[in-house]
């Protein structure tokens, strides 16, 4: 660079004074020039200084430089700058400046210093205009990287990709790709809310970038939780299994956000390019069903896509349908199980259990379309359905049956952390005009064992308007024993695979023995779940429970056969 400009002053030299004139006229008709006092106000401005700055030589000279300062570079930016010219040293970068209209342009700028006897006494500024060019890079950036985490995004993976479909014309290029989320991403975020969920995605994409600079593939940001793993050639030689092994390694170390410990689990579909799919929509089509097919594995939520996905995924499709149908319908019923008061052998209560008949699926289990309705967004419909269903018979019961029967109803965590589940509960009080006291709420230690405030509030607002509320399936889920002082609960319903067995395990009657007297010491009404047989009842006998349900005493039943059951007590 020297020797060029030195060459170029030599030839200038060389040659007559009126071509520096000349030169200087050429200078100032296509680059923007300026003068600077050693303190950084204007000494002297050319005519495109002032065409593109928008000010007059007037309003400039005097003015500070700053006086264009866009804020568009950080406030150190120009005390950084005069350091470099305090040194001697000439300064060269781009830099927005913010013009009088109050419009931005970009110039490459150079600052030199011009000293005397080592002391600054004026800068001279050179600059050329390069507006066109940043906004164009700016909207590069915008259109193809991830604001939040920096990562490329969804665009420039196709951008990528087709290029590469390109270069290897005609074979198509093998490759993998893996597309990696999170279980239960949008429950846990809903709960801590939204700036909580920006810090985890940012340090979920700098571990996926931490392992990707190891094994040398891309990850692009997808939506929300997505982030898309492309592995330029491995997949014949499985490098994948390594890759995959490195992602669960990292996400077995929690995410410290604020003091709470959030658990990252790993959701992987991967699909191999062009074995699985030809075309790049299909190949994304089958990526996504694959992820889904990952979601679902109850170990390693990892997933290779596979034809017969496919075949299975039409079924879900066929069911989701139908499910939703059924319930416009009003084609599901709520059945009915005693809980029996095993002091007073009496019926205490009854639990509600939705039930799906469909001519062509038949029966289908509650563990199937549950989830289905959680995973396609209508858990809602579905658990409003099942607590009016519920409230119109407590309603109709209390009434006719001549005596309290109190009704449970189960409700998904889903569907209970929706921000409308409170007013949801109260139409359905005031449609049904149920008394309160006689609808209970099942749900699960999870749910209780969610420590924001807002869980808190709203578990005492049910509680508050006399609904009841019981921890289902307790001693599965995650829960400390100090909850169950501090939240509102009433009732602990022992899961039934305490029960399961028990004959030949001594060590889950124990477990039962003491469970049933923690509950008991805590006021709470305890409920063995799951009692099959006369045996498991005897068994438990000794540790007096009072409450119980299950096959032994009654399977659950519709409606009127319930009635029936109820009225030969
Ligand atoms: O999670 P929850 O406790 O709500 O599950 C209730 C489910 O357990 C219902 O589907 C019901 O039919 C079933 N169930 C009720 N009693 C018994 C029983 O004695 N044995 C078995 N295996 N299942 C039962
Ligand atoms: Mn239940």
């Amino acid at each position: 660079m020297r020797t060029r400009q030195t060459d170029w002053l030599a030839i200038i030299q060389a040659e007559h004074i009126q071509q520096i004139e000349h030169i200087e006229k050429a200078l100032n008709a296509s680059v923007i020039l300026a003068k600077l006092n050693a303190d950084g106000t204007f000494a002297q401005v050319n005519d495109f200084f002032c065409e593109i700055s928008k000010y007059s030589s007037s309003e400039l000279i005097g003015a500070p430089y700053t006086l264009l300062r866009s804020g568009f570079h950080p406030s150190n930016f120009f005390t950084k700058i005069r350091q470099t010219l305090n040194q001697g040293e000439l300064w060269t970068g781009d830099i927005c400046h913010r013009a009088k209209d109050g419009t931005l342009y970009w110039t490459k700028t150079t600052f030199v210093p011009i000293l005397k006897d080592h002391l600054l006494k004026h800068i001279m500024t050179v600059q050329t205009d390069i507006t066109d060019m940043k906004n164009i890079d700016m909207l590069k950036e915008i259109a193809y990287y991830d604001d939040l985490t920096g990562l490329a995004n969804f665009r420039k993976f196709k951008m990528d990709f087709s290029a590469l479909q390109h270069a290897s014309k005609p074979l198509p290029h093998m490759c993998s790709l893996m597309l990696f989320s999170l279980k239960d991403y949008k429950l846990t975020m809903k709960r801590f809310g939204l700036s909580n969920a920006q810090t985890f995605l940012q340090e979920v994409a700098k571990r996926l970038r931490e392992i990707s600079e190891k094994f040398d593939y891309t990850v692009f940001k997808l939506e929300e939780e997505q982030f898309l793993i492309f592995l330029p050639h491995t997949h014949q030689s499985n490098e994948y299994e390594h890759i995959i092994h490195e992602i669960y390694r990292s996400f077995r170390q929690p995410i410290l956000i604020q003091g709470h410990y959030f658990k990252a689990e790993p959701i992987i579909g991967i699909i191999h390019f062009p074995e699985h799919a030809q075309t790049f929509d299909l190949l994304l089509d089958r990526l996504a069903l694959t992820s889904s097919y990952a979601e679902k594995q109850s170990d390693r939520k990892v997933a290779i896509y596979h034809a017969q996905m496919e075949e299975e995924h039409k079924y879900f499709l066929l069911l989701e349908s139908a499910l939703r149908r059924a319930l416009e319908r009003d084609d599901l019923e709520l059945h009915y199980q005693p809980k029996i008061d095993l002091y007073h052998h009496q019926v205490e209560g009854v639990e509600a259990l939705s039930r799906w008949y469909d001519p062509t699926f038949k029966q289908v289990p509650p563990n199937v379309f549950i989830p289905l309705a959680e995973r396609r967004g209508f858990i809602n419909d579905l658990g409003e359905w099942s607590l009016r269903i519920a409230a119109e018979r407590a309603k109709l019961w209390n009434a006719n049956l001549d005596r309290n029967l109190i009704v449970a109803v189960n409700i998904s965590p889903t569907h209970f952390i929706q921000p409308n589940f409170l007013d949801q509960l109260f139409q359905v009080l005031e449609k049904t005009k149920v008394n309160p006291k006689h609808l209970q709420l099942e749900i699960t230690e999870d749910v209780v064992m969610e420590k924001s405030v807002e869980m808190h509030t709203t578990l005492k607002t049910i509680t508050d308007i006399g609904i009841s509320l019981a921890i289902d399936d307790f001693g599965t889920g995650y829960s400390s024993f100090g909850m169950l002082n501090t939240f509102p609960i009433d009732s602990l319903k022992i899961d039934r695979s305490f029960v399961t067995n028990i004959q030949n395990d001594a060590k889950k009657a124990a477990i039962l023995e003491v469970m049933i007297k923690l509950g008991h010491a805590l006021k709470l009404d305890v409920v063995i779940e799951g009692i099959e047989n006369e045996e498991e009842l005897a068994i438990l006998q000794p540790f007096a429970p009072k409450f119980a349900q299950g096959y032994y005493f009654c399977k659950p039943l519709p409606a009127n056969e319930f009635e029936r059951f109820i009225q030969k007590k």
